[in-house]
């Protein structure tokens, strides 16, 4: 019990993260002093987690998809973020085409969490980012992906399954790398 409101993130965690982030000690150590300052009690709720994500998309709405990407990096399935799970989010959001932000995506489509996606679970993210694609950006995408089920039915077919089979992780990880189109349509980045 001793010492824990000395303030300092703890050994354990801080090793964690170095092992499987790119941050280094001084971000980790930085980064903890902030999260303590906007976050005393050292969890984040899943309102705070959506409000938070609508400040980055405020001509569209971001809160569904803020409620699966809140779902999947609450990996112990408490109902808040700790320091850890914040972390490793921002890591897994902030890098490029990497093995791991493709398990997170994986992890965002799972939305059941059974290890497989289903075309379903397909269509209920792709509504979800749906909604973050301001109306102006919506007018000017490709007739074959200008609605979330043709989104849905276009990522779907990069997996080459039918309607009712189901996807494995190794296998989305692969459809995804094999396929520029599928990277591109399993996420949204603002345009600017
Ligand atoms: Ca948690
Ligand atoms: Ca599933």
């Amino acid at each position: 019990m001793g010492n824990s409101k000395s303030g300092a993130v703890s050994k354990e965690i801080l090793e964690d993260l170095k092992m499987n982030t790119k941050f280094t000690e001084v971000e980790i150590v930085q980064w903890y002093e902030n999260f303590q300052k906007q976050c005393p009690t050292g969890r984040i709720s899943k309102d705070d987690f959506e409000a938070i994500y609508g400040r980055f998309f405020p001509d569209s709405s971001a809160q569904t998809y803020a409620h699966h990407v809140f779902r999947s990096f609450d990996t112990n399935d408490d109902g808040t973020l700790d320091f850890k799970e914040y972390i490793i989010a921002l890591h897994l959001t902030s890098t490029g085409k990497t093995t791991r932000k493709l398990e997170w995506a994986f992890s965002l489509f799972d939305v059941d969490k059974n290890g497989y996606i289903t075309k379903s679970e397909v269509r209920e993210i792709c509504a979800a980012i749906f909604k973050l694609i301001p109306p102006q950006e919506v007018a000017k995408l490709p007739s074959d992906e200008n609605t979330a089920d043709k989104r849905a039915d276009k990522l779907w077919s990069y997996f080459d399954k039918g309607e009712n089979d189901r996807v494995a992780e190794g296998e989305f990880l692969k459809g995804v790398m094999e396929n520029d189109g599928a990277l591109r349509l399993i996420q949204y980045e603002p345009s600017k």
